[in-house]
């Protein structure tokens, strides 16, 4: 049996609900993290030395890091499917993940969604934030370029670019943020949003987070 460790509303833990969906893998979900607590008992940190989550446990292996995790399970489960063999195909999911972690993230996930929407009103940064809304605006306006030529971020098909960067869709088209036209985002958007695992996974309500620093 699969355990995917972590709080349904953080955006890490759902890149891995998402996969396991895709996969039909059976897994279970203990609730740990945010308003659960349990990151700092010694069972988890056997699992993790960092304390955060997700953590995969697979018959007693225990992997951290979201994306290590999304490789692990495409790797072991998905076949040919989500992290193709071929080097050229894979390397589409693996460049986007790379500047998800390094561009989008910063952008979008620590300058706006922690600035704006998790920071309670009073304390917000608005120079920051206006900030942080142009640079993501920028950012997914080369994913808009990526689009002209394919479905999914990822090639022909979905694959673990595609989870990495959807996954953050939900959030940016729901917060009430300036966003560019990105018409070619939105109908991936709509593609995915078609898909059982994605609604469930990923559009998850989160206004238990707004204005919420405290994890
Ligand atoms: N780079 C790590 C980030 C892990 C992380 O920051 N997880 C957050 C949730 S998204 C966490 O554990 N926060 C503490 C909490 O939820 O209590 C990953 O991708 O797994």
């Amino acid at each position: 049996m699969l355990r995917i460790w972590g709080r349904v509303t953080s955006s890490n833990v759902q890149k891995a609900l998402w996969l396991a969906q895709e996969l039909g893998l059976a897994y279970e979900n203990p609730q740990v993290g945010g308003p659960h607590g349990g990151l700092d008992s010694p069972a988890f940190r056997a699992l993790t030395p960092m304390g955060l989550i997700p953590v995969l446990e697979d018959d007693g292996f225990a992997i951290w890091e979201s994306e290590a995790i999304l490789r692990y399970l495409a790797a072991r489960y998905g076949g040919a499917d989500f992290w193709s063999q071929d080097p050229k195909v894979r390397s589409w999911s693996d460049r986007w993940m790379a500047w998800a972690q390094t561009r989008l993230q910063p952008d979008f996930v620590s300058g706006l969604f922690w600035g704006f929407y998790r920071t309670p009103v009073e304390q917000r940064d608005a120079a920051a934030i206006a900030r942080a809304e142009a640079a993501t605006a920028s950012d997914f306006l080369k994913v808009e370029e990526a689009l002209a030529d394919r479905p999914f971020l990822s090639g022909p098909a979905l694959g673990l670019a595609d989870i990495v960067i959807g996954s953050l869709l939900y959030r940016y088209f729901e917060m009430e943020v300036a966003r560019p036209p990105l018409p070619r985002v939105e109908a991936w958007y709509r593609r995915l949003q078609m898909r059982p695992a994605y609604a469930n996974a990923v559009m998850v309500p989160f206004d238990s987070l707004k204005g919420r620093l405290s994890f």
